[in-house]
């Protein structure tokens, strides 16, 4: 036990530090640890500080309440200057085959190997309070714990980025948080500041069209996809060199909100993305991703018609088909978020031999950014000894000391060469299986500039928005005339229309009338022409890809007194049978009596569990209950909330009165579903309710495929 002295070991749900026999302070009776100060000396007394007499001051000798509040007074560190809102997860990646001929990086080396796995999923502009439905990117961090050293795969759900140059980092997080003099708004692009800078850096125009889209906007860090952004390269154990882009996408296919109904959410439930993935990983319905690649030499870079170092171009699937390698699935929360989550340090300068950089000097400069911020943030170069960063094959270096160390070298060398017999002398570089940079010839005048190269910054903007379904388009426009509608200056709103004229004229002509300008402005002078013949890429929108199950999903169903027991079996039974999770929704959140006497507990009081929170709603009423709810506001926005947001509803006749009181006895249609018809009906519900939404009651000429 004599290695145990000091380590952290959990205690019941306490975790505590063992002494020098591995014992901890027990109480006798109950069996539980005694309270202790960090020095380990047992607290007498936790309620009340020491006083001078009874109504006297407090005594400074008091060093159990001064290293109490000393502590509790440092429990905050810096949060992260973008992406401070973030939930993370454990899991693993499994190789599906060997990738010898493309990398010899040790994690693509055996079929199904497993690499233990952290992945941090973020919004980019709020604060660590912010809410999760913010209109926003979101990140896609993976940390690979691989045999030869830990892998950043540090990306976001969207494939390209604002800026071509990190040189312009800064201006883009400080135009899209919030404005310096008044400290609003609060993780929204919806205001001057975001849009002054945009309209002014037409390279960022492509980025706008998917943050603006749906894909800003997700259902849940489960339904989206990853990107690596950047083009990197992989190597292989010959030295040849392939370019690769990275590809995450998520088994249970792709899922977002509306606009109306990511406002209430965050309302309703701020931590709604991370409150679906605890809720997902602790059932068991552990998320999954596979990782794919597009692979591509240099012959097809000359060819390819952007620059693959450009990251504000995609490289489109039909163009270049993915190539799935392997799947990444979640499967364990962590033990402690700050320890875990807010602690972990991601770099995207970890890479491991096998993997290498491009040029892209976005990429380039993050490299920089990264390891610099985890300083600042966690305080000391040895936040790679934490527990959640540190690498989990062996490390051996002579880097030694600074703040908070828990690892130093325990021989007398501590430098290199020497001449030591190899237990003193320590490690040596490994010219073999060490990590080489690929040797990429540069050459080229030192200069300031932006290569005519990146200059087309139209082209790509317009394929996103003509490869969306018309629904997906009208949201875009949608999203604009928000957010522009949102700058008190006129000409801001103006200029970005104007941009969207190098884009598409339809998507200008519905914003600028949205907007009420008076008239439609000029195009920007674009740096290059656009192309306006790059034909659409299917792969680009989310409803043409609809995943045709309800898995992973969520019913809400509105229960009162005296609803049909068996149609609510029935109901349960055919979700469970989808995979899909059931919440009950009652007046009062003790619940109801049903049709057959037995009681059953809700789930959430009415106000608590709006039909926002649902992917699909039910109403299992009485005539007397559906009367009662019609008196309501929180029932009649409930089902009114579901129409209006396209989903499907499942219903009884009983529920008319709480229709009639809405209006909505006139509106019933095929996105409704009467249940108790028969007895397979709740299963016909739950089919429908595949199609994720019945777009048809907003755009009737709808169909995704
Ligand atoms: Fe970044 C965090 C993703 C450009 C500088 N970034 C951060 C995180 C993600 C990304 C997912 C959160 C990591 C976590 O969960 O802890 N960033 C991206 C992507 C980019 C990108 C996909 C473009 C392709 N970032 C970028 C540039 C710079 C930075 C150009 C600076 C020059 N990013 C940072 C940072 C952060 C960060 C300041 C803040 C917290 C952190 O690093 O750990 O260094």
């Amino acid at each position: 036990m004599g290695d145990e002295i000091g380590r952290p070991v959990r205690y019941g749900d306490q975790a505590v530090r063992q002494g020098h026999g591995g014992e901890t302070h027990q109480v006798a009776g109950d069996g539980r640890p005694s309270l202790t100060t960090q020095q380990g000396t047992i607290v007498g007394d936790d309620q009340n500080s020491l006083r001078i007499g009874e109504r006297g001051p407090t005594a400074l000798e008091d060093f159990h309440f001064r290293e109490k509040i000393f502590h509790f007074d440092h429990e905050r560190i810096p949060e992260r200057v973008v992406h401070a809102r973030g939930y993370g997860a454990h899991g693993f990646f499994e190789t599906y085959a060997p990738l010898t001929e493309l990398t010899k990086a040790d994690l693509f080396q055996r079929e199904g190997e497993r690499t233990p796995a952290f992945v941090r999923f973020s919004t980019v502009a709020g604060s660590k309070g912010s809410t999760d439905l913010a209109r926003d990117v979101r990140g896609f961090a993976v940390k690979l714990y691989t045999r030869e050293g830990n892998w950043d795969l540090v990306g976001n759900n969207i494939p390209v980025f604002f800026i071509q140059d990190a040189i312009k980092f800064p201006d883009v997080i400080h135009a899209v948080k919030e404005e310096p003099d008044r400290g609003f708004p609060q993780a929204q692009s919806a205001h001057d500041n975001f849009w002054d800078f945009a309209s002014l850096m037409p390279e960022s125009t492509h980025m706008l069209m998917w943050i603006m889209s749906d894909r800003a906007i997700p259902r849940s860090f489960r339904f989206m996809e990853g990107f690596g952004v950047h083009t990197f390269r992989m190597v292989n154990a010959q030295g040849r060199s392939t370019f690769v882009k990275f590809h995450w996408k998520p088994k249970l296919g792709l899922q977002s909100v509306v606009w109306n109904e990511a406002v209430k959410i965050s309302g309703a439930d701020p931590d709604f993305h991370r409150r679906d993935l605890w809720d997902a990983i602790q059932q068991g319905n552990y998320p999954e991703w596979e990782l794919c690649l597009q692979v591509f030499d240099d012959e097809f870079a000359d060819r390819f018609r952007f620059d693959v170092l450009d990251p504000t171009k995609i490289i489109p699937e039909e163009e270049l088909p993915v190539r799935r390698v392997g799947r990444l699935v979640l499967d364990r929360m962590v033990d402690n978020f700050f320890a875990e989550t807010e602690q972990v340090a991601f770099c995207t300068q970890n890479i491991v031999p096998g993997i290498d950089f491009t040029n892209d000097p976005l990429l380039q400069g993050r490299n920089f950014s990264y390891l610099d911020t985890q300083l600042k943030r966690l305080g000391s170069p040895n936040f790679t000894h934490l527990p959640i960063n540190a690498p989990k094959c062996p490390v051996a270096s002579f880097q030694q000391d600074a703040h908070m160390t828990t690892v130093n070298p325990t021989t007398r060398a501590n430098y290199e060469p020497n001449s030591w017999e190899p237990e003193i002398g320590g490690p040596r570089e490994d010219p073999e299986r060490g990590f080489h940079s690929y040797p990429a010839e540069e050459a080229g005048a030192k200069r300031r500039l932006r290569p005519e190269s990146f200059a087309d910054h139209y082209s790509q903007a317009r394929q996103f928005y003509v490869s969306q379904t018309p629904v997906e388009r009208q949201h875009i426009a949608d999203a604009f005339v928000f957010e522009l509608s949102k700058c008190d200056r006129v000409d801001i709103r103006s200029r970005m229309v104007a941009g969207l004229r190098n884009v598409d004229d339809e998507l200008a002509v519905a914003v600028a009338a949205g907007l009420g300008l008076p008239e439609l402005p000029d195009p920007l002078p674009a740096a290059r022409e656009p192309i306006r013949d790059l034909p659409p890429s299917r792969a680009l929108s989310i409803l043409a890809n609809g995943p045709d199950t309800f898995a992973g999903r969520k019913l809400g169903v509105l229960i009162t007194d005296g609803a049909d027991a068996a149609l609510l079996a029935g109901l349960r039974e055919a979700a469970t049978r989808e995979k899909t999770n059931v919440e009950l929704v009652a007046p009062i959140v003790g619940g109801i009596q049903a049709s057959d006497g037995t009681h059953i507990a809700a789930d959430q009081k009415l106000d608590g569990g709006p039909s926002v929170l649902y992917d699909a709603v039910a109403i299992l009423t009485t005539k007397d209950g559906a009367a009662e709810l019609a008196a309501q506001p929180a029932a009649r926005d409930f089902i009114t909330d579901a129409y209006a947001h396209a989903k499907f509803v499942g219903y009884t006749d009983d529920a008319t009165p709480l229709f009639a009181a809405t209006g909505m006895h006139n509106m019933i249609d095929d996105g409704f579903v009467r249940l108790g018809a028969n007895a397979d009906n709740a299963g016909d519900f739950l089919a429908r309710c595949r199609q994720l939404r019945f777009w048809q009651r907003q755009y009737p000429a709808f169909a995704a495929r």
